[in-house]
């Protein structure tokens, strides 16, 4: 049986025989319709990661929002839960010039990238910021490559975050479950580039501070090659689960090549400060719809730790999807 011509035909929405769920249906369709051999999924190569290497500069803001939550932005009045999604190359170096709108002390903590003590974001080593005022951190990343002793050191590359590590206690834990927090991506020169891009972060029983059973829900076209940015803050541990859709255990989410022994998963557990990412294409194999991810923890599932992962058809419309009414 030829599984891609399936999956072609699903796609393109003619496949009605293979509802029938029969062996017979699949393996006679392509020659009885005629299917075009062309996939209409991701038929432009992508675009990749360039070296890096650059100086660059970014203002963030911390500040409480209208709801009571607090969060990173990089505007006043513009800040969001999660914060901004901040990507760097391998090589490159980052400057933030960060300042506290908020009435008590806030920091600037990152995970992943090369930070000296003064840029650590603790209170511990004095690297936090007093109300009103700025502080500028400065987060260095670098290429994997070979030690004097021969041994090999990693690159930066990966999906990372920052969080604030004062807010509340020494460890940032009234910040965290407030909202101060945000995703990082170092990526390798070579690297694919993703279409669009979503962060997930479960923090506590919650998705993204979002009230329980609210999402958030994400919407791409099938095809886009859709990056997720998976981070989990707070108390419990958890396991995102993504329906039709999988992914490589790995450091990209991507397999290398035919020989990358790389476990594909459809779930992952995750705890505390842990984030990985991955790069789906949207539908493919699938074909559209609203695919659900959640939580598999089977009571965090039902107290509303789900969201959607919208797939649209070229057209803009998702079969069976009822936009839900505010
Ligand atoms: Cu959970």
């Amino acid at each position: 049986m030829d599984r891609r011509s399936f999956n072609r035909r699903l796609l393109a929405g003619s496949a009605v025989a293979a509802t029938a769920g029969t062996g017979l249906s699949l393996a006679a369709a392509p020659a009885a319709t005629g299917a075009p051999e062309q996939a209409p999924l991701a038929v432009t190569p992508p675009k990749l990661a360039p070296a890096g290497g650059k100086v660059r500069h970014m203002k963030l803001f911390a500040e409480k929002l209208p709801d009571g939550q607090m969060g990173y932005g990089l505007e006043k009045g513009k800040a969001t839960v999660p914060g901004p999604l901040i990507e760097l190359n391998e090589g490159d170096t980052l400057h933030v010039e960060f300042e506290n709108l908020m009435d008590v002390p806030v920091s600037l903590h990152v995970h992943g990238v090369d930070y000296d003590i003064n840029n650590d974001g603790t209170k511990m080593s004095r690297s936090h910021v007093e109300p009103g005022a700025t502080r500028t951190y400065t987060w260095r990343t670098h290429a994997p490559g070979r030690r004097a002793d021969g041994t090999w050191r990693e690159g930066s590359a990966g999906y990372w975050h920052y969080h604030d590590h004062v807010v509340g206690t020494d460890h940032g834990t009234g910040g965290l479950k407030k909202g101060l927090y945000g995703p990082v991506v170092v990526r390798r020169k070579g690297d694919v580039l993703p279409d669009k891009q979503f962060t997930i972060v479960f923090n506590d029983m919650l998705i993204n501070n979002k009230p329980a059973h609210s999402g958030p829900d994400f919407q791409a076209t099938v095809g886009d090659r859709v990056e997720i940015i998976m981070i989990t803050h707070g108390e419990f541990y958890h396991t995102f689960h993504m329906h039709g859709h999988r992914w490589a255990d790995n450091r990209t989410g991507l397999l290398s090549g035919p020989n990358d022994v790389s476990r594909i998963i459809d779930n992952k557990i995750t705890g505390p400060a842990d984030s990985f990412g991955f790069q789906v294409i949207a539908g493919e194999g699938v074909g559209p719809g609203a695919w659900m991810y959640h939580c598999h923890v089977q009571s965090h599932s039902d107290m509303g730790m789900v969201g959607l992962f919208l797939v649209a058809k070229p057209d803009g419309t998702i079969p069976g999807y009822e936009k839900p009414h505010h």
